[in-house]
Formats: C-alpha cells, sequence, structure tokens
C-alpha cells in the first residue's frame, strides 16, 4: 500500500457540530476508517514519555491549534497502521484541517482529499451540547471558558479552510443542527450520490 492510493475524507465543523458522532455511524455502515484529530491527540498526550505531551494539553485547554508536524505526524502513523492491519484504503479525518498551513501540508506531502464534508451549526447549539457532554465527558476542553475559546478558533483559523475547498468545489455542507438520525440521512444521500 501507498498513502497516493487512498480516499480520504475531510470531516469539518465547528466544536460540538457532531463531527465525530457522525463519522462512527459511517465507518461501521461504509468500511470507512475513522481517525479522529483531536483523540489521536489526546492518546498522544496521555502516553507515557510523549515528549509533545504538554504542548497537546495546553493548545487543548486553550482551544488553539497544536503545531502541525505533530498532528501531521499521528494522522500519517493511524493511517498507516490501518494500512497495514486491515488494508484499510478509505478514510474519514475527523476535525482535521483546522488551519490552513496543516491543509496545505497534507495535501502536498500524505494525500490530496477526495472531498470534505461540513457540519454547520449555530453556536448557541453547538455550546448546549458541549456543556451537556462536559457533564460526564472529562474532556478539559468542555467548559464555558475554553469552548467560548475553540468557538473563536475555529471561526477565524479553521473556516478560512472550508472556504477555500469551497472555491475548489469541494465541499459539501451539512446542516447540522437536527438530530443525530436526520444529519445522518443527509449524510448517507451524499454517500449515495458520491458512488461510495
Ligand atoms: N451530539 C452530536 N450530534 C448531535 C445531534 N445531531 N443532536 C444532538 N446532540 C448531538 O458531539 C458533541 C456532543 O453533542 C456529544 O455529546 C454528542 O452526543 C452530541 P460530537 O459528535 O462529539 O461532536 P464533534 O464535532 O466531534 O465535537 P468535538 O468536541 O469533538 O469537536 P472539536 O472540534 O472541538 O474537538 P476535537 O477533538 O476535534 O479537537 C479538540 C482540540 O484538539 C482542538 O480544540 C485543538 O486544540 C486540538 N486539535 C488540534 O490542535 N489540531 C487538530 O487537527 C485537531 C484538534
Ligand atoms: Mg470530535
Amino acid at each position: 500500500w501507498t498513502l497516493k492510493e487512498v480516499t480520504v475524507i475531510y470531516v469539518l465543523g465547528g466544536p460540538g457540530s457532531g463531527k465525530g458522532t457522525q463519522c462512527k455511524k459511517l465507518a461501521s455502515r461504509y468500511g470507512f476508517k475513522h481517525v479522529s484529530a483531536g483523540d489521536l491527540l489526546r492518546e498522544e498526550q496521555n502516553r507515557p514519555g510523549s515528549e509533545f505531551g504538554s504542548l497537546i494539553a495546553n493548545c487543548i485547554l486553550q482551544g488553539t491549534i497544536v503545531p502541525l508536524v505533530v498532528t501531521i505526524k499521528l494522522l500519517e502513523n493511524a493511517m498507516k497502521e490501518a494500512m497495514d492491519k486491515d488494508g484499510t484504503t478509505m478514510f474519514l479525518i475527523d476535525g482535521f484541517p483546522r488551519q490552513l498551513d496543516q491543509a496545505h501540508a497534507f495535501e502536498a506531502s500524505v494525500v490530496p482529499s477526495t472531498f470534505i464534508l461540513f457540519f454547520d451549526c449555530p453556536e448557541d447549539v453547538m455550546e448546549e451540547r458541549l456543556l451537556t457532554r462536559g457533564k460526564t465527558s472529562g474532556r478539559s476542553d468542555d467548559n464555558p471558558e475554553t469552548i467560548r475559546k475553540r468557538f473563536r478558533t475555529f471561526v477565524e483559523t479553521s473556516m478560512p479552510v472550508v472556504h477555500e475547498f469551497e472555491k475548489k468545489g469541494k465541499v459539501i455542507t451539512i446542516s447540522a443542527a437536527r438530530g443525530p438520525d436526520e444529519v445522518y440521512e443527509d449524510v448517507q444521500a451524499v454517500f449515495k450520490e458520491k458512488g461510495l
């Protein structure tokens, strides 16, 4: 396997827009491997001996973006592992790229994406979801102060990525302020249309 032979779909959207929820549904139905950049960073943060642990912990708490070399390496390793172990060639990359430099680096040095699923959701809806999840998630960033910072980073730093791919006609926008099953109906319609 080489990384050039794979299908990559970026799944983007604000914090709490439902990226992880929809990716899990898709992965079980379509044979995609769900690779969450945030989950990989949290794993690396907790890995004993990681040289990036405190850097990652600080970025997550402040809602800022971890330097791209760290995240791209983790994504590449996770993809290679899935390819070697299960022969996976189809990947949903959840929550990445969320800064233009990451997008440019990944497209050039790993593999260009096929298309982008963008979950569009108002902040008040996302905030309520995250605060509810925060009661039990144990995530350091599910608190009112960090949620505000995450929203700001999303608008200022991550939306430009969506806009750049929109100009290339690669973004499919899904209205995400509905129940998970209704959102999933639309997502499935997209995959059907794409012949996946
Ligand atoms: N829920 C989901 N869908 C729902 C629906 N349709 N109706 C009602 N409720 C719904 O969902 C969030 C919550 O809402 C859950 O409780 C769910 O049950 C409910 P989820 O599917 O988890 O949404 P998601 O969009 O995945 O939200 P998440 O909090 O994971 O988004 P973020 O983008 O903030 O988090 P991520 O883990 O991707 O990143 C965290 C941090 O890591 C970033 O802030 C950043 O510091 C760092 N990071 C990087 O630096 N670089 C990267 O490339 C990636 C992350
Ligand atoms: Mg998530």
